[in-house]
């Protein structure tokens, strides 16, 4: 068996609204599909994405400079890939566009190791969850107002979510709390609700309103300060009883050891483009094990589920419904606002090409 063909397919899924974000505003999420094809007519997929379409030329060229380390591979042998591309792409560093490349083709070799051996990714690994509690994100923004956020938030129960992240970061600490005690209130004390900072608040300010945010029993506090200063995170980390998630936003084993080591995080969130893959993502959910902290995958919900499905420190996974409209399979909660793992070979997630076309870029 010999990987023939690597190919790319750039796609741009406007959303439906853009998303006044922290930092830009959202418009669109941009992605770049990635398919391998085997000798005897195999197929695997990955994707790797960037926001509005900004550097979507430098990833796609990022992927086309890994192809020569893939053509004529067996994919079973997917470690020799990841071998040679780490090393390649030493000299510019393991930061950045980099490593998303080599995570968009590792996800493609981990789909097709799957569907070479007929099991599914998480079968693949050594499952020790056949479903995993989901939360819905991408909603709940600073933009809406506390009306909005009680109407919104009603209306994930109903779409039977047990578990939900809002953002954080008004003007007041005031405002924050409000709008924290509002949705509380409109989802019961038994749902789960996450907040997320996006790094807008330096630790004393993130350590005065997690104490004002203690009594609404939130699952946790997410990026409460920049991503890169891992000793503020650590201690904002230390002051509150409320857990601090961190993580989306670094790099590989190496960073995620760092964050570790420095008590960074109570719940590490590893994104597969940024820790490079899956074969990076499983180390240092194993790494994070090693400390007894629990991970929620950040993104990529239709491959992260069946990772997160492998390892025993899975807390739950993030739903950004942005990336569903690509995929044949629908993402479907059951009873209990849980996702199956998927037992099909491969992520059990597929391509569906109808949707390509409409959204090609
Ligand atoms: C987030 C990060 C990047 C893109 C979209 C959303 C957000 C999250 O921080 O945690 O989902
Ligand atoms: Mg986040």
């Amino acid at each position: 068996m010999k990987i023939t063909q690597l190919d790319l397919k750039v796609v741009s899924i406007p959303l439906a609204t853009p998303i006044p974000s922290a930092r830009i505003v959202i418009k669109s999420a941009d992605c770049i599909l990635v398919t391998l094809k085997t000798d005897d007519g195999l197929s695997g997929e990955g994707m790797i994405f960037t926001l509005n379409g900004h550097r979507l030329p430098m990833l796609h060229q990022m992927l086309r400079s890994l192809e020569p380390l893939v053509l004529g591979l067996d994919p079973r042998m997917s470690g020799v890939f990841w071998s040679q591309a780490w090393a390649d792409i030493a000299f510019l560093g393991h930061r950045g566009a980099t490593v998303v490349g080599l995570a968009g083709i590792d996800m493609a070799l981990w789909d097709l190791r799957g569907k070479a051996a007929g099991l599914s990714v998480s079968h693949l690994i050594g499952a020790c969850h056949a479903s995993l509690p989901i939360y819905r994100s991408g909603g709940l923004r600073l933009s809406s107002s506390v009306e909005q956020l009680q109407r919104e938030a009603e209306g994930f129960l109903k779409q039977g979510y047990r578990a939900m992240k809002m953002s954080l970061g008004k003007p007041t600490i005031q405002e924050d709390v409000e709008r924290v005690r509002a949705v509380r209130q409109a989802i019961g004390g038994d749902i789960k609700l996450m907040a997320d900072c996006n790094q807008q608040l330096t630790a004393d300010r993130a350590i005065r309103l997690g104490r004002r945010l203690e009594e609404f029993e939130l699952a946790w506090i997410e990026e409460p300060v920049p991503y890169h200063d891992h000793d503020a995170e650590a201690a904002v980390a230390a002051a509150l009883d409320t857990p601090i998630a961190s993580g989306e936003t670094e790099y590989t084993r190496h960073g995620m050891l760092d964050m570790l080591q420095r008590k960074s995080a109570d719940i590490l969130m590893p994104d597969l483009q940024r820790m490079g893959g899956p074969t990076e993502f499983l180390k240092v959910g194993h790494l994070a094990e090693a400390y007894n902290v629990p991970v929620s995958p950040h993104l990529f919900t239709e491959m992260s589920i069946s990772l997160a499905a492998a390892l025993p420190n899975a807390l739950i996974v993030e739903h950004m419904p942005w990336f569903g409209p690509l995929y044949a399979e629908a993402l479907t909660l059951d009873a209990d606002g849980r996702v199956q793992v998927p037992t099909a070979p491969g992520w059990g997630y597929t391509f569906d090409q109808k949707a390509i076309e409409r959204f090609a870029a």
